[in-house]
């Protein structure tokens, strides 16, 4: 099965229930192997136009199909991901890298967020309550807002895009999706998915493509009532800007600088598996993934002891062979950035512990590998404690106490995941309360994140939205206040009252 999707060499758009054969096309190259995987179409706005066309033709006709109707069309959804689990894995680490048993993970969370979703089709709950005036009834409602605009990232090319498209389909809207050039091939299998699943055409409309053109038409279309983004912090600031000056609602996720805070009472084992699971697990490349250890002092020595024994049995390389831990960076300018900011910290005087290069040798050839990198004795003002990098880096902070912990862990500009590791229930409660990110962690890594949750983050991280979860149906649905008078005469509200 895997060899059908790679026959197919070139991938298509799938516009108002048709696949069209694309103008222009680029190379999908699996990161491991630099081989070119499947061409993938680069559209245009003609293309973007095309698709926002069907889609409002379509989403009149779904958004009165009864909720838990559109809801059998996620669980048939589901059924069939987790008929194909192992095969849209291979196909995850071909072109995006990450590991095996990752990607089989990550599937899950596709699959999981069908079945939460399809039960929010029976559910999709408003709420009822009391008139002022007699003979009178109040309810608000949630209604589907129309069109909306999915621009889906590489790092998790599959999971990412079920958060945002079925609490979408799920609440009546028609979609516009961009999956990101680089990992295409898991929105075509999606898109394939949905078709079988019985999904009416043109409710989902796959354009692929560059940001600079499908996505800005996507952001400038006007019948595009809604944006949802994850990637970088500069493209979702720009797209804020844009969707702000049409009064256009948009979510965003973009990144985070995520930290492990180790207090000197924690079950340093543990903490140190944390670490080295949610620093280097997807080679960093999570928006979750740990990239600062912030370390009680009394026992730093014994957590970098630890860190750097457990790191030794990270063997790198190929996701597709048995025993790989860590695969490849997407892409060269991924490497580029991860390889700049171990300068940035040689020359902070960041003291360079473990890692720090991109590895070649015949092992590794064609692909883009990097070591597991640690860095110790950083401060807070550091840049490679304040940016994201993206790679499987981390930089350890010695701190004196639990409050200067808590500090040090939210004096950046991100606020996405954090974690610390502590025996003292107390410290628990405070962290919990105290720690300024969207997501938080005891005795656990940053990553891992349940799609029942709320997923995003404070601050830089995002816009005040959720991706996953049942807050998810926020950015997808409008409320709607329903007053129903059935007094049978004129009823002024603030004024008939007595
Ligand atoms: C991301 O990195 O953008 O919690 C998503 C986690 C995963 C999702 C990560 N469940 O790390």
């Amino acid at each position: 099965m895997t060899k059908d999707v790679l026959e197919q060499k070139v991938l298509k758009n799938h516009i108002n229930g048709e696949w069209s054969e694309p103008k222009e096309v680029s190379d999908v190259i699996n990161p491991a192997t630099g081989e070119t995987i499947v061409q993938v179409p680069l559209s245009t706005k003609d293309d973007v136009d095309q698709a926002v066309k069907a889609a409002k033709k379509a989403q009149k006709e779904w958004a009165l199909e009864p909720a838990p109707m559109r809801a059998e069309i996620l669980y048939e959804v589901g059924r069939i991901m987790k008929e194909r689990k192992e095969h849209l894995s291979e196909l995850l680490t071909m072109e995006n890298g990450k590991v095996l048993e990752e990607a089989r993970g990550e599937v899950q969370e596709g699959i999981d967020m069908a079945f939460y979703m399809a039960g929010e089709g029976r559910r999709l709950f408003g709420q009822t309550t009391n008139a002022e005036l007699k003979d009178k009834f109040a309810m608000s409602v949630r209604s589907p807002i129309g069109v909306v605009g999915l621009i889906t990232p590489w790092n998790f090319p599959i999971a990412i895009a079920t958060w945002k498209s079925f609490p979408a389909i799920v609440a009546g809207n028609a979609v516009i999706w961009k999956p990101a050039t680089e990992t295409p091939i898991m929105a075509n299998e999606l898109m394939k998915i949905f078709i079988e699943a019985g999904l009416p055409e043109g409710v989902v409309n796959v354009v692929f493509g560059r940001g600079g053109d499908v996505g800005d038409a996507m952001v400038n279309h006007k019948d595009i009532r809604v944006i949802s983004f994850t990637g970088s912090g500069e493209t979702g600031s720009n797209i804020a800007a844009e969707c702000g000056r049409q009064l256009k609602k948009v979510s965003l996720e973009m990144g985070g600088k995520n930290a492990v805070v180790v207090m000197d009472d924690a079950d340093l084992d543990l903490a140190a598996d944390g670490i080295v699971w949610s620093a280097f697990g997807t080679s960093g490349q999570r928006c979750t993934a740990c990239s600062r250890v912030i370390v009680h002092e009394d026992v730093k020595e014994e957590l970098e002891k630890l860190v750097l024994e457990k790191m030794k049995e990270l063997k790198i390389g190929d996701g597709l062979k048995d025993d790989i831990k860590v695969g490849p960076i997407i892409n060269q300018a991924g490497m580029d950035k991860i390889k700049k900011y171990i300068q940035i910290g040689k020359d902070e005087g960041a003291k360079l512990l473990a890692g720090g290069n991109e590895l070649s040798g015949k092992e590794y050839e064609g692909g883009l590998f990097f070591e597991p990198t640690v860095f110790t004795d950083a401060t807070i003002d550091m840049r490679i404690s304040q940016e994201e990098i993206f790679g499987p880096v981390v930089s350890l902070i010695p701190v004196k106490s639990f409050e200067e912990a808590i500090e040090t862990n939210n004096s950046v500009e991100y606020g996405l995941s954090s974690s610390i590791f502590t025996r003292d229930v107390n410290q628990v409660y405070k962290a919990q309360r105290d720690l300024d990110t969207g997501i938080v962690y005891v005795n656990a890594g940053t990553t891992g994140a349940e799609i029942h949750l709320p997923f995003g983050g404070t601050k830089g991280t995002g816009n005040g939205h959720r991706d996953s979860g049942v807050q998810a149906l926020d950015v997808y649905t409008e409320w709607k206040a329903v007053y129903v008078d059935y007094s049978g005469k004129l009823q002024r509200a603030q004024i008939d009252v007595d």
